[in-house]
């Protein structure tokens, strides 16, 4: 048995947390843990369809994921959300909703210039242009953690690198 957690992995539009989220949980999957994935694919095109991309409304999303990661954990999985989840305060009231070992904030950290670079679904490059209100790191804020449980560089860490710190970590408290 394992004892099961929230791994919230914040970080700007293109760092990485769905594929970094991914990886760990294909990862756990083999190991043979229960284990889930919440990001936009999933929610902002269910759960949270009728949620826009104003400070508010990402308010709302993030404390709908928060409540949904809660379910997942009293169901004894290991659930990893990946979310921009921008605002430390939102971050900050989902945190307090778990027990202090439970949630495992993992900031995605890459510098905003290489995730622009990436632009794998051309939003930046739309944002820039005018035509996305509201972007994160173009016109709405991305406030970084301030004492994250993990932090994993994506630009100069590769998937299995950040897989294995992540693991570690979870070793190191226990939960696996
Ligand atoms: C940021 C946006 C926006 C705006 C659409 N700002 O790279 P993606 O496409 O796949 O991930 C981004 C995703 C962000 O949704 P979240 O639910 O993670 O955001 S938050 O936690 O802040 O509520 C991006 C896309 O949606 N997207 N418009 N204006 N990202």
């Amino acid at each position: 048995g394992h004892k099961s957690c929230v791994l919230w992995f914040t970080g700007l539009s293109g760092s990485g947390k769905s594929t970094l989220a991914n990886a760990v949980d294909r990862e756990l999957h083999d190991q043979q843990y229960k284990s889930y994935v919440l990001d936009g694919d999933n929610i902002r095109h269910g759960l949270n369809k009728d949620l826009s991309f104003n400070k508010e409304d990402r308010q709302e999303n993030i404390r709908r994921i928060g409540e949904v990661a809660k379910l997942f954990v009293d169901s004894g999985q290991i659930i990893s959300t990946a979310f921009i989840s921008p605002f430390r305060e939102d971050r900050d009231i989902v945190r307090g909703m778990f027990e202090p070992n439970e949630f495992i904030e993992v900031f995605v950290n890459c510098p905003m210039d290489v995730c622009e670079v990436r632009d794998p679904k051309g939003l930046y490059k739309k944002a820039r242009n005018g035509e996305i209100p509201n972007f994160t790191g173009i016109s709405s804020p991305y406030e970084a953690p301030a004492n994250p449980e993990i932090i994993i560089q994506t630009d100069t860490f590769s998937i299995d690198q950040s897989v294995e710190k992540i693991i570690s970590y979870l070793k190191s408290k226990k939960i696996l």
